[in-house]
């Protein structure tokens, strides 16, 4: 019987056929599933702060509107990813229980601080460009949720990475000390976005299984290629440079190039000693905690009317 289950799962992802929460498949897909759903999750939700700090000092109303409504789409897409999540087994109280315990990742380039207004624009063209990149294949993974959830968020995702090249091109373009600043920004947010994709393949723990299963189309290394590939010509047209002196068109691999990544770095912020990691989680334990009157008051609510509703 188990046999034929686990056959049936494996035909099904080789025909690409959609995994479906009732569906039965192997504990460690869905171990694998729930920890890098969650790990999504958290990067959106935790993703608000860097950018939320600006919203204050935007520098118009039309530049606060557009980005009040990014960190608010971010928000959406932490709840949405929650959600299928939980469509494993898994409560949500559980996996923020994970992340503020510390014993669920997050995207390491939420531990860099925003230290100036061209930042907003470095995450939008940088980071969330980064995002769709490693995320639009992520729209055929296996796993049906996931997949649906992830078609959605990738619109959200370009409509982001849009108002960030528009922002550090108006600044680009602009005066002397704001090309300065854009270009600034690009120095710092490059290299951390590129570690975004993960450690490269042969250090990779879970690329193989993950690929095999679907849930991963492509490996870190391929992805950050194309990522490298996409940004150069956008860096030209902005009039900005990429700081890495080694980028170089490869004419035999029909690639661009690039110099070494600071892996140690990567190392020191996976385990929590990037600039700004603390201040993140703490940020984060104490919006929960502030958040806690919510959730009494929406269980007080769903007990008096029934746990199903509609009554
Ligand atoms: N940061 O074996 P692999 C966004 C961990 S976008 C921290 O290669 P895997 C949008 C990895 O979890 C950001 N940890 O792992 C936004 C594993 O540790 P574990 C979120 C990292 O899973 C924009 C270990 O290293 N996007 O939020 C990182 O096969 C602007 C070994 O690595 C996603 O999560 C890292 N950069 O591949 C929001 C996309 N890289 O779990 C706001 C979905 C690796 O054993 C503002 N996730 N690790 O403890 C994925 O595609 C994959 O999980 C990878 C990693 C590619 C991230």
């Amino acid at each position: 019987e188990a046999r034929q289950a686990l056959d049936r799962f494996d035909r099904a992802v080789a025909a690409e056929t959609r995994i479906e929460p009732r569906d039965w498949m192997p504990d460690a897909y869905r171990a694998t599933l729930v920890r890098q759903i969650a790990q999504h999750a958290h990067s959106e939700i935790i993703g608000m702060q860097p950018e939320a700090n600006w919203i204050t000092r935007a520098p118009s109303l039309r530049r606060k509107a557009i980005l009040i409504a990014k960190v608010q789409d971010e928000a959406g897409h932490g709840l949405y990813l929650y959600s299928a999540a939980e469509t494993l087994g898994v409560s949500r109280e559980e996996l923020l229980d994970r992340l503020h315990s510390g014993r669920q990742k997050y995207s390491s380039i939420f531990n860099y601080p925003t230290l100036t207004w061209a930042d907003v624009g470095a995450i939008g063209w940088l980071v969330d460009g980064a995002a769709i990149t490693n995320q639009v294949p992520l729209c055929r993974c296996s796993y049906g949720p996931y997949a649906r959830a992830m078609v959605r968020i990738c619109k959200e995702e370009s409509f982001h990475q849009r108002q960030g090249y528009e922002l550090l091109l108006a600044l680009s373009r602009g005066t002397p000390a704001q090309h300065a600043m854009a270009q600034d920004a690009v120095n710092r947010w490059w290299w951390p976005s590129l570690m975004m994709f993960g450690p490269p393949d042969a250090e990779s723990e879970h690329s193989a299984r993950s690929m095999a299963w679907n849930i991963k189309r492509h490996s870190n290394d391929e992805l950050r290629q194309r990522f490298v590939d996409i940004c150069v010509p956008q860096a030209e047209t902005l009039g900005l440079t990429l700081p890495d002196p080694e980028l170089r068109w490869n004419e035999e691999r029909g690639h661009w190039d690039h110099g070494p990544i600071d892996w140690e770095e990567f190392r020191a912020v996976l385990r929590g000693q990037g600039p700004c990691n603390a201040q993140r989680l703490e940020q984060r334990r104490r919006a929960h905690r502030e958040g806690a009157w919510v959730r009494e008051a929406a269980a007080a609510y769903a007990a008096r009317h029934g746990a199903g509703g509609g009554t």
